[in-house]
């Protein structure tokens, strides 16, 4: 599924370490009062936490640039610098960090969800508080902080689709995608419009939710007939399928019966999993009709009705989809 790769580069940056301080005590009835600049503080870390809600790296391409605070210089009166914050940047689940320019990777969250620090900010420098000697009662030494560390990452994500679209050619997968997601994929008015497939991503509050079109699929693609079925092992770990059945002619009250046997044929776990049945194309003549038959054949199952044309049913299908992509995996996804 390279195809799918979401990638992101971003600068990252720790915090410079604050600047110590030369000063010295003034306090009435004392002449000459002895050293009392502070310390810096150390500079901020840049962290990487792996948040689960997170299924893309769309927050990393708004704010490329990430920089951790510097600390604080110190004062006198032996007032020490505070430390600068640390920047925390959020990556979903499976992210990848190589260094942008040599490819060499710098960490594989497929493998470890720890928290990683990657850079540590610079130390603060000393304030002249730490150089009173016998020999020198007023040191007026005091150090510069550390400078911190930048580096250039290209993140990194395979993405894995929460729910797939499956139907026969020209049931409306790709305008369903197209209508509800980032994704521009090809539409015509012609079966096998699709012969790779598409990713999207619908985004629904906070979550982000994954959908795959894939080519459309007739009686007989497990044998091979049309673009056969290969392609269904891009759905094969989707959490729930949603099957698109055409109710603008004929053929509506069999599809899912003939969609069900083929993916069946290409792995028993498919129809295990959650599914939504969407008929479409209801701004149509008689298709509103075809979809209550629809409704009364499969009365069993969750069947609802959409136009990407009209919108009706649009909104209803959104929060259906969120929904199912929230339902516990489906059993492919377990033994995947
Ligand atoms: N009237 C109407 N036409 C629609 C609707 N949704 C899709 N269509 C049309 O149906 C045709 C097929 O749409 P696609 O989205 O390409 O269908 P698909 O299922 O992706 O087809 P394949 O990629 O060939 O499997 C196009 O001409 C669309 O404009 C709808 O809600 N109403
Ligand atoms: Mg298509």
């Amino acid at each position: 599924m390279e195809k799918f790769a979401d990638e992101a580069f971003i600068e990252v940056s720790s915090g410079k370490g604050g600047n110590g301080c030369a000063a010295f005590r003034r306090e009435k009835y004392i002449a000459r009062g002895g050293p009392s600049g502070g310390d810096g503080g150390r500079g901020g870390d840049v962290i990487f936490k792996i948040r689960r809600n997170l299924r893309t790296l769309a927050h990393l391409r708004y704010a490329h640039s990430f920089k951790a605070e510097n600390g604080h210089d110190g004062e006198g009166s032996d007032r020490y610098g505070k430390n600068g914050n640390d920047i925390i940047i959020p990556l979903p689940p499976g992210s990848v960090l190589m260094d942008a320019a040599t490819g060499e990777m710098v960490r594989d969250f497929g493998k470890d969800t720890a928290d990683f620090l990657f850079l540590k900010g610079g130390n603060g420098g000393w304030g002249n508080i730490h150089f009173k000697s016998s020999v020198n009662q007023a040191p007026r030494k005091a150090l510069p902080g550390k400078p911190g560390e930048s580096r250039r990452l290209r993140v990194e994500l395979q993405l894995m689709a929460d729910i797939g679209l499956v139907g026969f050619p020209n049931a409306g997968k790709s305008s369903l995608l197209d209508r509800f997601t980032n994704a521009r994929p090809r539409i015509a008015p012609y079966p096998f419009t699709t012969k790779i497939p598409n990713l999207g991503v619908l985004t629904l509050g906070d979550d982000d939710i994954i959908i795959a079109d894939i080519p459309g699929l007739i009686e007989g693609a497990s044998g091979g007939a049309g673009l056969g079925i290969r392609f269904l092992k891009h759905i094969s770990r989707t959490r729930a399928l949603a099957f698109l059945i055409d109710c603008s002619g004929e053929n509506f009250l069999d599809a899912f019966d003939i969609l069900h046997r083929e993916l069946e044929s290409f792995s028993p776990d498919l129809v295990k999993k959650q599914r939504l049945i969407i008929a479409t194309k209801l701004d149509l003549e008689g298709a509103p009709e075809r979809f209550a038959e629809l409704k009364a054949r499969y009365a069993g199952e969750n069947v609802v009705g959409i136009s990407v044309f009209s919108g009706l049913g649009i909104a209803e299908l959104a929060a259906a989809l969120g929904k199912l992509a929230a339902a516990p995996p489906g059993a492919a996804e377990e033994s995947a």
